[in-house]
């Protein structure tokens, strides 16, 4: 028996990453009958039978997994939110924030093409970043046009599984071909004149970068908050879940409840007002799903 690691999923087989190399192997009746499908990510061992060749035998438990890609054991998530075209949406950031915490991974928070954005609009960027950084977050401006801005990028890479996140057309294919030009990953217009429809089978993989491991099929296209409980969502969001041993109730939502830590640190500024709404926008959206039985 051998150990090692999915990197790839295509047409029923699974490339397992081992000391040794890449192993193909076949799954096997034993995980439809579990329902536990193999995913990307996963840490498996495996029989050998031929030369680089084998048969999954068992999953190892999973620290996380997401659906859209399907991929398991993810470290970190760059959120890539273009300051430009698309423009800069600090609802859709919060939204991808969410859910990344909720699974758990570290999220790293990029703006992406500051080459073109204009003069008077760095400032207002500027002080985004600088609240997320508050946080705790980390974040970054980029330029994935040449000359290429993106120092400091590389390092995030060094270790673990690492997914790229954010809405269509904000650069995360282009972010990648800029960190590793061999990748060579289709950018928009290549893509959009293929059509629509031809790419839902487009398989996930992970390819090597700076020592740790990428997805190269960007997605996390799902953003509904199916999976998050009500009296979770604000565990999510770090300077409300800091704060909410000092709100007098315990079980304190933050909306209507008196004397709520997190309401007085908005009043003070020490809370971002756009962060606290959005914290009420998902709190309503949850709210108000229908409830599952
Ligand atoms: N000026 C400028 N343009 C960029 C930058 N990054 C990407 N673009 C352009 O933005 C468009 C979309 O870039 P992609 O890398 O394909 O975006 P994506 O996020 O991978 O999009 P999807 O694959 O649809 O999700 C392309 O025309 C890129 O050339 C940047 O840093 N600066
Ligand atoms: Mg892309
Ligand atoms: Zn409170």
């Amino acid at each position: 028996m051998a150990e090692g690691r999915i990197i790839k999923a295509l047409s029923g087989f699974y490339y397992v990453q081992s000391d040794d190399g890449i192993y193909q192997c076949r799954g096997r009746g034993l995980f439809r009958n579990n329902k536990v499908t193999p995913l990307v990510g996963d840490f498996v061992d495996f029989d050998i039978r031929n030369d680089m060749e084998g048969y999954l035998i068992n999953i190892k438990p999973r620290i996380n997994e997401l659906v859209r890609p399907p991929i398991a054991n993810v470290d970190r998530a760059f959120i890539i939110s273009s300051a430009v075209e698309p423009s800069f949406s600090t609802l859709l950031l919060d939204r991808f924030l969410v859910l990344i915490e909720s699974k758990d991974i570290e999220p790293v928070i990029i703006i992406s093409k500051i080459d073109v954005l204009p003069e008077e609009e760095k400032i207002s960027i500027d002080n985004f970043a600088r609240a997320y950084q508050e946080i705790g977050y980390k974040v970054e401006q980029v330029s994935s046009k040449e000359p290429f801005d993106i120092q400091g990028i590389e390092a995030y890479f060094n270790d673990g599984v690492s997914v790229i996140a954010g809405q269509s057309g904000v650069g995360k294919s282009s972010l990648l071909n800029a960190l590793k030009p061999e990748l060579q990953i289709k950018t928009d217009d290549i893509s959009k004149s293929l059509g629509r429809g031809k790419h839902t089978t487009r398989h996930v993989e992970l390819v090597q970068l700076f020592g740790g491991l990428v997805a190269d099929t960007p997605g996390f296209s799902a953003l509904e908050f199916n999976e998050i409980a009500l009296e979770e969502i604000g565990d999510y969001f770090p300077e409300i879940r800091e704060r909410k041993g000092d709100c007098k109730f315990r079980g304190c939502m933050h909306n209507k409840e008196p004397k709520c830590a997190v309401k007085e640190a908005v009043k003070q500024g020490e809370i971002s007002q756009f962060r606290y709404d959005h914290y009420l926008t998902f709190y309503e959206e949850i709210q108000s799903r229908k409830p599952r039985y």
